[in-house]
């Protein structure tokens, strides 16, 4: 038989903001169970990730924060690489998108697609805004959506009704960048035409052949996802752009392209083979090993997403990889349905979320337990939910109670009645001899069930270790039985030492860290999957025992579910800083200072002063609402910084030229910006 192979790749995260646990649970952390599983069973594995760090995910994120985008994709690459590390995902690589390795990679495999004749070049109409001489990209435009209604809907996407929209479906289109009506303007790219290839896919997912030739088995994918493939396929395939007008991506490596880079979608999967080239430099390998088979090796190429990714990987990277040539199709793509937190969607925008770095910062000693309480909750067929109390429940009921409390009594007893040392076992019984082949079957379940992406089942089979072991003490009862049936004693720890080993084993995959405090607690070498369980020889000392998992309090989950709702109804005093402007804005203000001449109390209007201000330029007249603040006599004399041009604007039937800039306090106090040194001739501060 063949020796498979795996090139496991997990979703490569948008780097415009920090993880929050919705993205743990639904592809990073079960990518991690999966491949520590791999590597357990001596598998061969690469374990690939990287930061996705184009498209107008980070444009758009770059101009909400008012800094460029490689500002932007430098601070989020390093905080989600350092959240993945301390959380100990085990990326054998976590690349980035924007390195000059992938912008090659990439520009190469365009180049070698577009020889092939893999795309057609088209033009067409697309939406463009003339005031920032740019075209827009489906982010960039919002407009009423035609199927709800929605006022906001956005190019490519109604968030309300969950419709794909292109952007010429929006009504009244507006450019996100200026406010305005964009224009169509004639543009020309390279399309990808999906079309020409419904006949192999169909094939490929429905029967896993490629070209008559087996690839994998569809029997292993899951049903959403031939699901989706098929509604996609059956809807017909369109042709879809692969290049986008915009100043940040991959430059298209042709002529007369300028202004032009591939489409974040066509590069970020490209991103996978990068990053496997960037590891296999780093150490001496080939990377085409990865992305090939062999006559000896069945490599099998496996994506780990989020459901909204399933397109991407099941159909436009596979035509992509076929139309290449020489590179393996994914064998499997499990994909996960989405996390929610406390009855609500994980939301950036509405801070609705646990955020892993935060997490982690708060509680650096419980990752194995948010790895497990994440993984029994893993959205894997169905939506599923993230809940403070939930977390505690299965914390202290599951982890302390069960599986803790086992390897505790068991190593305290052994402290108690040897001195630390493992008593020899007895003639084992029927009991013993059922125990032990039951925990192999649960080896070899917990076997199937991990190469099968049955993550959370084959965690619970691992607990299910526990639970016997736990059942065999209450069953047993050494402390009793050491007046009644001493004999039995040593047989019954010695048995219960050897389990705990087992769960040690078994741990390794699920709860890395806490594995390896009972391997020290037992003062034994980690295991191996692939051999019987060596057992402890008796007389061998152990380490003293050690409480594995503290309980959760009740404290702790007032703590966070409060968290969650004061960043969503903000408590302060101050309110919401405006949107952000952009500097070419702000130089438009024409700011002086100006010295005031006479002032004087509007009539019949209790908050505003008609002043003579002296600019520099001209003496004018500028009515301001700040009578409540100030006297016609204080302010008289006083500078005052202006701005020139404000359009002039009647009011109460003066006309005011200009305004006077004021700063307001939490109690709405106004004060002038009123300078200390005297006034000389109007120099500009703007
Ligand atoms: N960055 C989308 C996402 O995070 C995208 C995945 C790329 S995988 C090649 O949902
Ligand atoms: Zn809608």
């Amino acid at each position: 038989m063949k020796k498979q192979a795996f090139t496991v790749t997990a979703a490569l995260p948008y780097a415009n903001g920090p993880l929050h646990l919705g993205h743990v649970a639904g592809v990073y952390l079960p990518a991690d169970l999966f491949v520590r599983f791999l590597r357990l069973k001596k598998d061969d594995v690469l374990f690939i990730c990287g930061s996705d760090e184009h498209g107008a995910a980070i444009t758009l994120r770059a101009k909400k924060e008012g800094i460029s985008p490689q500002e932007i994709v430098d601070k989020y690459h390093h905080q989600i690489q350092d959240a993945f590390q301390r959380f100990g995902i085990s990326f054998d690589i976590y690349h980035r998108t924007s390195s000059p390795l992938h912008h090659k990679v990439s520009s190469d495999f365009f180049n070698t697609l577009h020889e092939k004749n893999a795309f057609t070049q088209e033009t067409s109409m697309q939406y463009y805004d003339e005031s920032f001489h740019q075209f827009l990209a489906d982010r960039y435009i919002t407009g009423t959506c035609p199927k709800c209604q929605h006022p906001a809907a956005y190019g490519d996407q109604c968030e309300k009704c969950g419709s794909d929209l292109s952007p010429s479906d929006l009504i009244n289109p507006i450019s996100t960048l200026s406010g305005s009506t964009p224009i169509l303007k004639e543009t020309s790219h390279w399309y990808l035409p999906m079309n020409a290839h419904e006949a192999w896919l169909t094939e490929w997912i429905q029967q896993g052949k490629l070209d008559g030739v087996q690839q994998h088995n569809p029997s292993e994918w899951k049903n959403q996802v031939l699901g989706q493939c098929m509604s996609w396929i059956n809807a017909g395939l369109k042709p879809r752009a692969m290049t986008r007008d915009l100043d940040w991506g991959v430059p298209v490596p042709l002529p007369n392209a300028a202004g032009k880079v591939l489409y974040v979608w066509l590069d970020a999967p490209i991103g996978y083979i990068s990053a496997t080239q960037a590891w296999a430099t780093q150490h001496g390998k080939d990377w085409r090993t990865y992305w090939g088979k062999t006559e000896a090796v069945d490599r099998k190429l496996v994506h780990f997403i989020g459901k909204d990714n399933i397109v991407f990987h099941a159909i436009i990277f596979p035509i992509l990889l076929k139309a290449h040539g020489d590179l393996i199709l994914p064998d499997n793509v499990p994909a996960y349905e989405f996390l929610n937190l406390e009855g609500d969607k994980f939301s950036t925008s509405r801070n609705w979320a646990v955020w892993l770095h935060e997490y982690l910062d708060a509680y650096p000693n419980k990752i194995d337990e948010l790895k497990y309480v994440l993984t029994s909750i893993a959205p894997e067929n169905k939506d599923s939910e993230f809940t403070w109390a939930d977390y505690q429940v299965r914390v202290n009921s599951e982890l302390a109670d069960i599986l803790g409390n086992f390897v505790n009594r068991t190593i305290v007893l052994t402290h108690k009645y040897y001195e630390g040392k493992v008593p020899e076992a007895g003639e084992l019984t029927t009991v013993e001899l059922a125990l032990f082949e039951k925990l192999h079957a649960v080896e070899s379940r917990i076997s199937t069930l991990m190469y099968g992406y049955k993550i959370r089942e084959a965690q619970q089979e691992m607990m299910n270790i526990a639970r016997l072991g736990n059942k065999y003490l209450a069953d047993e009862e050494p402390w009793k039985k050491l007046k009644t049936d001493p004999e039995r004693v040593p047989t019954i720890l010695n048995t219960s030492l050897q389990i705990t080993r087992e769960l040690a084993r078994m741990a390794q995959v699920f709860l890395p860290q806490t594995s390896h405090k009972i391997y020290q607690m037992l003062n034994v070498a980690s295991d191996e999957w692939n051999t019987v369980l060596p057992l402890i020889p008796a007389g061998h000392t152990l380490n003293p025992a050690e409480i594995l998992f503290e309980k959760i309090s009740d404290e702790l989950v007032t703590e966070e579910k409060a968290k969650l709702t004061q960043t969503t109804t903000p408590k302060s005093p101050y309110p919401a800083m405006k949107e952000l402007i952009q500097f070419d804005d702000f130089t438009k203000m024409d700011i002086r200072l100006g010295t005031v001449l006479s002032a004087r109390k509007m009539e019949n209007a209790d908050k505003l002063l008609v002043l003579t201000v002296d600019t520099g330029i001209d003496e004018r007249t500028i009515v301001s609402g700040i009578a409540q603040h100030y006297s016609p006599e204080e302010i008289t004399g006083k500078s005052v910084v202006v701005l020139m041009n404000l359009a002039p604007r009647k009011i109460r039937g003066v006309e005011s030229m200009g305004m006077l800039l004021m700063a307001e306090d939490t109690e709405g106090n106004l004060s002038a910006l009123v300078s200390e040194r005297g006034f000389e001739g109007g120099p500009t501060i703007g």
